[in-house]
């Protein structure tokens, strides 16, 4: 393959929530698409990329994805951190994208072909109470979910994670300055068994339950938590602790049987090389986008397959739909697979970014066209310019700040 990368540039559109995309043009006028969108600082990214990252991409060869890759890694010499590692992605999820056009070739087959019929796929439900949560789970079961993320507002904290405010569907950021809300971890150790004891028995065996702790509590706290939710036989259980002290994880594993997932703050191997080999954890979450990139996530899931970890990539809405759609082609190829996280982009988002991965019965599929399969339709991005906005903060009861 002898293409020429000839321009590249930026795309910042806000459709209901901010996305920064990442064009490439090559002399053959095949061109791709990479995300670049770091919720809540996204600008930092975009600068990262047009001001230090595009001027050297101009006359390379987008085929040669490895080399592209460590240029950029190597070549910043300030290595790692989510800004550099999700402009990293960006540029090459485009050039994967690049090279699946000009082989006329869907990427799966660039990472060794379908091994399944299908991404099984996670979705979210929430409600302010158990009964709202035991609807909106049936509601996504009725929808043909397989594996439905449980999240409820806990009894008598104001705007817990996880939980939409006023009906809409749930999205984190927010314009104006961060919001504030209220963490009590001894209210909500007590209330999650009860959630998924009711939610297991409404629910039956088979549905796959899974719950986000969302980095809230301390390793001793989560151990407590995953004993009384055996019962429950969840799926699994999401960032139990924040990952900065990786020995935490062992001492929840040493307490009980839970699955553990972690991974979506992670950016490169070295941030889960040991959670991993040491069989800390049961599924990596760290995301195409913000991981560096289809290149590294291929060789992080490789590396995992040794150690019997199985992926579990992060897919909230602010992963615009090219990570997703990257997702999907490498969770089709990869044979450790274990489940995508499915949180269907608003009506508008899809009209912007019209796609081929499509849902049915439970699993997903990123379609057949050659590269991702996701195109922008710029003139309908240009309406809906960035307007900054932010991840929310939390306090405990007496005003201390805490994680999120
Ligand atoms: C998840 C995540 C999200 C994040 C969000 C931050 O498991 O989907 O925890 O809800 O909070 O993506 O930008
Ligand atoms: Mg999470």
């Amino acid at each position: 393959l002898l293409l020429k990368i000839v321009a590249a540039r930026l795309i910042v559109c806000s459709p209901g929530r901010n996305f920064v995309t990442l064009r490439v043009d090559t002399d053959e006028g095949v061109s791709g698409l990479g995300d670049a969108t770091l919720n809540g600082r996204e600008l930092a990214v975009a600068s990262y990329l047009e001001d230090h990252v595009i001027p050297c991409l101009i006359g390379r060869n987008p085929a040669q994805t490895e080399e592209v890759w460590q240029y950029l890694y190597r070549g910043a010499y300030w290595r790692r951190g989510p800004i550099t590692m999700t402009a990293i992605a960006a540029v090459d999820m485009a050039l994967w994208d690049i090279k699946g056009k000009a082989l006329n070739t869907p990427v799966y087959n660039l990472l060794g072909g379908a091994s399944r019929h299908g991404c099984l796929v996670y979705a979210h439900a929430n409600g302010a109470d158990i009964a709202e949560t035991i609807d909106s789970v049936q509601k996504h079961v009725a929808e043909g979910y397989l594996a439905v993320r449980a999240q409820a507002g806990v009894p008598g904290i104001a705007s817990s994670y996880g939980v939409p405010k006023g009906g809409k569907p749930y999205e984190p950021a927010e314009r104006g300055l961060p919001s504030e809300s209220l963490w009590s971890t001894e209210r909500y150790l007590n209330f999650a068994p009860k959630l998924f004891e009711e939610l297991r028995k409404a629910a039956g065996e088979n549905l796959h339950l899974l719950h986000d702790v969302h980095h809230r509590l301390t390793p001793i706290e989560a151990a407590r938590l995953g004993k009384s939710l055996e019962p429950y036989h969840l799926f699994w259980m999401e960032d139990p602790v924040p990952a900065e002290l990786q020995d935490g994880f062992a001492l929840i594993r040493s307490h009980t049987t839970v699955p553990l997932a972690t991974g979506e703050v992670f950016n490169t191997i070295w941030d889960c090389k040991e959670l991993i080999e040491r069989q800390l954890i049961d599924y990596i979450r760290m995301a195409v986008v913000h991981g560096g990139g289809i290149t590294p996530a291929r060789k992080v899931a490789d590396f995992a397959a040794l150690y019997h970890v199985r992926t579990g990539y992060h897919g909230a809405t602010d992963l615009s739909p090219v990570t997703m759609a990257a997702a999907l082609h490498l969770g089709l190829a990869v044979h450790n697979f274990g489940i995508q996280e499915h949180m269907p982009h608003s009506g508008l988002v899809d009209e912007v970014f019209p796609h081929e991965y499509r849902f049915e019965a439970g699993y997903m599929h990123p379609g057949e066209k050659p590269g991702l399969g996701v195109e922008i339709d710029e003139s309908r991005a240009a309406r809906y310019p960035y307007q900054r906005a932010y991840l929310p903060i939390a306090r405990k009861l007496d005003g201390t700040l805490t994680d999120w």
